[in-house]
């Protein structure tokens, strides 16, 4: 595909921040942003600035021929950074965002494979919530549609709600659209897995752990008690246990890959156990998860490295040694649904993109997509 045009412009983002939208060919690609970020992810620059970098360092791109790979590596070198320090992986997963979709704009989409959506249905933590565990997510493993998927996790939040809201005096929702309440960690688990059953949903969590790992210890503030990593680690083997968990991200300080493979050793046979601050979609990161077996799954953001093809690399590299990729949104979104369509072509199992409001962007776009293809299956989840 020859680009014949790339601009960029600053537009706002669920959280009410600004963020960057770059345009290849008339078709678009825009950044979003975390709150319980990665240390070692790309390096984000504020909006102004990257649409300033589009418009004029980036400019290079223009009047070429290029297929995914050579922009992006064009793009990494114009930054000559290792994280990105110099352009932004935010402006850098805008513009490759967007030549991806100018590629694949008039290509009809013939992958038939679907992810199942993993959707937060409730939370804490980063997001805003009493829970230190940052989500609460339902995997609709029964589902054979992508129709009756988002039918369950609809159902879980429905459901959910109207029992909080007979239960807690005040019931809320936080920056993914999940729900929040004045409950415990624990508690959560246990009206959360009552109704997931009945929606034919098993029931995950995004512990998001570094975010309240203090001076070695874990504190859970609702809860009311710390735990050393050991303790962590037994905590929440019985956990995952008590409630048939089938997920659980970020067990473990985003450094701790010891106890990570320990808890992968116990639990990994029936549970997900996946990295996304442990690994930033980092293909290097995830070299030293395999050889030290620290976990069976993990998180693509790919604005965590900052480009489609790094992101791919990581995903190749996953599959390769069966870790299994789960494609992930951000916490701060707009409705691009880039992500959808990128689950499909790198056939990721499991799409993490949430429930309802703003991020049915990312969940009609599977319809769309289900609706386009001739006979589209649900993938097939080994666990
Ligand atoms: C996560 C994400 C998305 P954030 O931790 O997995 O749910 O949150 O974008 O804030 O890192
Ligand atoms: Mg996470």
């Amino acid at each position: 595909m020859i680009i014949h045009s790339l601009h960029a412009e600053k537009i706002l983002d669920s959280r009410g921040n600004w963020t960057v939208r770059a345009y290849v060919n008339g078709i678009s690609g825009t950044a979003p942003s975390g709150a319980s970020t990665g240390t070692y992810e790309a390096k984000v620059i504020p909006a102004d600035r990257a649409v300033d970098i589009i418009n004029t360092k980036l400019q290079r791109l223009v009047g070429e021929n290029f297929n995914q790979i050579d922009a992006d590596i064009l793009i990494e070198t114009i930054d000559g950074t290792d994280n990105f320090e110099k352009i932004g992986g935010n402006t850098a997963i805008a513009v490759s965002f967007a030549v991806f979709n100018a590629i694949h704009n008039s290509t009809k989409i013939t992958k038939k494979i679907f992810p199942y959506p993993l959707g937060n249905v409730f939370g804490g933590g980063a997001h805003g919530g009493a829970t230190s565990f940052q989500e609460f997510l339902a995997l609709p493993t029964k589902a054979k549609s992508i129709y009756e998927a988002l039918d369950s996790n609809v159902e879980l939040h429905h459901r959910l709600r109207e029992t909080l809201n007979k239960k807690v005096k005040t019931v809320g929702i936080n920056d993914e659209g999940a729900l929040t309440a004045d409950i415990d960690d624990l508690k959560a688990l246990d009206i959360i897995t009552d109704i997931a059953e009945d929606v034919g949903c098993r029931i995950g969590l995004d512990v998001a752990a570094s975010e309240f790992f203090n001076k070695g210890q874990y504190t859970y503030r609702s809860l009311k008690k710390t735990l050393s990593p050991e303790d962590q680690l037994d905590f929440l083997t019985e956990t995952a246990k008590k409630y048939r968990l089938i997920y659980l991200e970020d067990p473990f300080d985003e450094n701790d890959f010891k106890n990570t493979q320990e808890l992968t050793k116990k639990i990994g046979n029936r549970c997900f156990v996946c990295g996304d601050d442990l690994f930033v979609t980092d293909e290097k990161r995830l070299q030293r998860g395999i050889d030290t077996k620290t976990a069976n799954s993990l998180i693509i953001k790919p604005n965590q490295v900052g480009t489609v093809s790094l992101a791919q690399d990581t995903v190749s590299l996953a599959k390769k040694h069966d870790i299994t990729p789960i494609i992930s949104h951000r916490s701060a979104e707009t409705v691009d649904s880039t992500i959808s369509r990128l689950a499909l072509f790198w056939s990721a199992p499991i799409i993490k993109a949430g429930v309802i409001d703003m991020r049915i962007s990312k969940l009609n776009e599977l319809i769309r997509l289900w609706n386009m293809a001739e006979t589209p299956k649900m993938a097939k989840l080994n666990k």
